[in-house]
């Protein structure tokens, strides 16, 4: 494999054992689309099944401690956040993300935080204020938040007095998060609404972002952009001014299609990793920036699909990091095109397979993390003992949990 001379082998394994990519809970449960739903026997349904899950993808990979977790749909009422943190650390992982859920219930229907009934903004306030304080007993330290707010016709709501009530609530939200607790904004352009959504875009999120407070960043989500759209560019702006928080990461086609990581366009994820990894290499010293997979799978097996993502992460995490920054910089410097973009694809296409499967054996992982799982049964072993249990009809708080996600 060619090496960059900034990048021996030890140096590029050091960059690795640093790279970690959270997974997500709902990403283990079963899940659906407004069309339909189609079970999976192994599918987790409760909380501790879902951990159990997560570990297993930390087991195989080895890169994925931490879990994020959606408050409604795995705290429900009674759940005590530090058994939830006991359960994780017996399984070798920690909780990460806290994501409140301020998109569900019937009451908004008209919005959250933006809605004109001042109980309903004082409810998904003191939602995320609860989720403030289960985050701080279990130990998290990143409050992630999503709106569903939005309209889906002209005239349906007063933008500017929407963004105002978002405003307010982001700040009181901020006034409480403990000293170590980051808030992450995430944007969305459309669905659930489809006609304006309150926070749009990354420039919308970044100004609310300000006004909230120094601990509050923008969090990308790769699925959430109109076609065409520049995410690296995006990318190396909010790194630029210090508000990049972290990552939702998904491939997609269209929309927010939440397809495995790389399975569409891998070059861009590489691209993206290399905005980062760039930064990095000029100021010398690593950024502080959350990877975190936002992906639930209704056709491919969940654990299967997560275990081929985070590979796929730590795959064109090697690969940005192989760039020769110091000839990139010659050739810019030369306005030399031409090899500028070429110190981009011999990075690309360099094939870093062979040198995980060692690093992965030198840490004692499997060389191939999603066939030593494929042969380890424990997705027969599930589906055997959770798979009786399911109805197929909706029985039940965690039976359900996650599945209406879109
Ligand atoms: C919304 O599409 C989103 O990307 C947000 O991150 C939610 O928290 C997540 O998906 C789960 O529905
Ligand atoms: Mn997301």
């Amino acid at each position: 494999m060619k090496l960059p001379p900034h990048m021996g082998e030890q140096t590029l394994a050091e960059r690795l054992d640093r790279f970690e990519i959270e997974t997500p809970s709902w990403g283990y449960a079963d899940t659906g689309t407004r069309f339909g739903k189609f079970f999976q026997d192994a599918a987790a349904t409760t909380l501790e099944e879902k951990l159990a899950d997560a570990a297993q993808v930390n087991q195989y990979a080895g890169c994925c401690p931490s879990v994020a977790v959606h408050v409604l749909w795995d705290f429900p009422a009674g759940t005590d956040p530090q058994r939830v943190a006991r359960l994780a650390a017996d399984l070798g992982l920690r909780i990460g993300a806290i994501n409140p859920n301020v998109f569900e219930d019937q009451c908004y229907k008209l919005g959250s935080v933006t809605n004109v009934d001042p109980a309903v903004r004082r409810r998904a306030v003191q939602h995320m204020l609860d989720s403030v304080e289960i985050g701080r007993q279990v130990g998290s330290t990143m409050l992630s938040l999503w709106f569903a707010d939005g309209t889906n016709y002209p005239g349906q709501g007063h933008i500017r007095q929407r963004k105002c009530w978002l405003a307010e609530a982001l700040g009181e939200v901020h006034a409480a998060l403990p000293d170590d607790m980051a808030m992450l904004i995430e944007y969305k352009p459309f669905e659930p609404a489809f006609y304006h959504t309150d926070i749009a875009d990354w420039g919308m999120a970044y100004a609310l972002a300000q006004q909230a407070g120094p601990r509050a960043k923008v969090l990308v989500d790769t699925g959430h952009h109109l076609p065409g759209c520049n995410i690296e560019h995006i990318v190396a702006f909010l790194i630029d001014e210090e508000l990049l928080g972290g990552f939702h990461f998904n491939d997609r086609k269209y929309a927010d299609d939440d397809l495995t990581m790389g399975s569409i366009d891998p070059y861009q994820l590489f691209r993206i990793f290399y905005e980062i990894t760039g930064a990095e290499w000029e100021l010398s010293h690593p950024l502080k920036i959350a990877y975190m997979v936002d992906q639930s799978h209704n056709l491919k097996p969940k654990i299967e699909a997560m275990i081929e993502t985070v590979t796929t992460a730590q795959e064109h995490f090697a690969k940005a990091l192989l760039v020769d920054h110091e000839a990139l910089r010659d050739a810019r410097q030369k306005g030399d095109i031409v090899v500028a973009e070429r110190c981009l694809k011999e990075a690309y296409a360099t094939d870093v397979r062979p040198f995980l499967a060692e690093y992965r054996q030198a840490r004692k992982l499997p060389a191939d993390p999603l066939a030593a799982f494929r042969e380890s049964g424990y997705a027969q072993r599930a589906a055997a003992e959770r798979g009786p249990n399911k109805t197929g009809v909706s029985g039940g708080y965690a039976a359900t949990a996650g599945e209406d996600r879109q």
